[in-house]
């Protein structure tokens, strides 16, 4: 018998910018991504669709957000095609005493979320996924055993061998919300390919989710048991270069194939405007003006691009004089982006006689005048650094515009 299904990973619903005016639009990217990818499993009429993590963007959603999953998944449901997720670590709930989201969709049948049990010992326990109560680690599609893991913290690697034992059956395929180093391009939260080779002993296909780049991993044999399909949208900066999509994946007699299947992403630029040597800021923008154009994606659809610009160089104007707004302006008028950072690392070169002297960055200035501020309070001299680097930190976060409370909050238990 054949069984057909989706492999997605990473939808991250709820992102938006919330400083930005046009938080709508971008807001809806996420449930665009989602829609197409239900769209595609009725058109295709495949057995089952699997979500390996980070349905949602945070733990703590809004209730639109809520309404709009409900919206955008009930097709799948009127369909009766099972919706298999695990939660990744964005849409984890740390409070054992609130039910999380996750969970709500799962009792409500939009989705079932596996997640196993714990035992005395230490040892992983996959229960039978019980429809009524939402709940169960282990569940039965066709002839195919369906695990799933989620997220289970930065030590995954040091679990392996104990979820392993945890599993008996055969045609096992696993979901599991960690990436793997060498492949994932996320920092935290990745196992090393050796830790996680014993999982292609016990499972014929490991789903995986979490680094929102697709890769595919090997057994030393060169057979291919882990597949990470990426996130469908771009959720950050740093991911323009990406594929974007999910896999579609058949089964036949115990023998696995897949297919990429690309989405269409928002159009995303990250660029540097090397503005060295410019005399004034006229001049400069000028520059900046034919760099953009140059470097700026082309949608084909006339969708507005997410851009973050870096602007570098030695100038002889003072870098405050090429101002936020002054470029936002520009930047309405080249493309109409639908959300901008701007990072700038213009320095200031004045000439002193025969020597040059390169003046402090726009980052070294804010730095210097954040340390002054906080030395200015007896409690916090001798700590300056780690807290101006602590306020940049939190700064950065609430400048893209999702802060999330728990990520703010994370940063500051870190200090304390
Ligand atoms: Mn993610």
């Amino acid at each position: 018998m054949t069984i057909r299904f989706i492999h997605s990973a990473d939808i991250h619903l709820g992102k938006t910018y919330r400083s930005s005016a046009n938080e709508s639009e971008r807001y809806e990217d996420f449930f665009t991504m989602l829609a197409v990818i239900v769209a595609d499993a009725i058109r295709e009429r495949v057995d089952f669709v699997l979500i390996a993590g980070d349905l949602f963007h945070t733990g703590q959603i809004l209730p639109r957000t809520f309404a709009r999953t409900i919206e955008t998944l009930q097709p799948l449901k009127d369909a009766a095609i099972p919706c298999v997720a695990v939660e990744g670590n964005h849409d984890w709930i740390h409070r054992r005493d609130s039910i999380s989201w996750m969970e709500a969709l799962s009792q409500m049948g939009y989705i079932r979320l596996l997640r196993p049990s714990r035992t005395e010992n230490g040892g992983y326990r996959f229960d039978p996924f019980d429809p009524e109560s939402g709940a169960g680690g282990h569940l039965r599609i066709g002839e195919l055993n369906l695990y799933g893991l989620g997220y289970i913290g930065a030590q995954a690697g040091n679990h392996v061998a104990r979820i392993c034992e945890a599993v008996s059956t055969r045609n096992n395929l696993l979901l599991f919300h960690v990436g793997l180093w060498n492949y994932s391009p996320v920092e935290i939260g990745n196992m090393q390919p050796l830790e996680a080779l014993p999982l292609a002993e016990v499972f014929d296909y490991v789903a995986l989710g979490h680094g929102h780049k697709p890769y595919i991993a090997a057994t030393p044999e060169g057979r291919a048991y882990a597949f990470n399909p990426g996130a469908p949208e771009r959720v950050n900066f740093g991911e323009e270069k990406y594929d974007k999509g999910y896999y579609h994946v058949t089964v036949d007699q115990g023998r696995y194939t897949h297919q990429f299947r690309s989405t269409s992403p928002r159009p995303m630029l990250v660029t540097t405007i090397n503005l060295e040597g410019a005399g004034n800021a006229d001049l400069a923008l000028e520059r900046f003006r034919s760099q953009i154009a140059a470097a700026l994606p082309d949608s084909g659809d006339g969708r507005r691009p997410l851009l973050e610009v870096r602007l570098a160089g030695r100038v002889a104007f003072h870098p405050f004089e090429l101002g936020r707004e002054r470029l936002r302006l520009l930047l309405d008028e080249l493309c109409r982006p639908l959300h901008v950072e701007i990072k700038n690392h213009l320095s200031l070169v004045t000439s002193c006689g025969e020597t040059e002297t390169v003046q402090k960055s726009l980052a070294e200035i804010e730095r210097d005048v954040l340390a002054g501020l906080i030395s200015a309070n007896s409690r916090y001299q001798g700590r300056e650094q780690e807290l101006v680097t602590l306020s940049l930190a939190i700064r950065d976060q609430v400048l893209k515009g999702d802060p999330d409370g728990e990520e703010l909050l994370s940063l500051l238990s870190g200090v304390v």
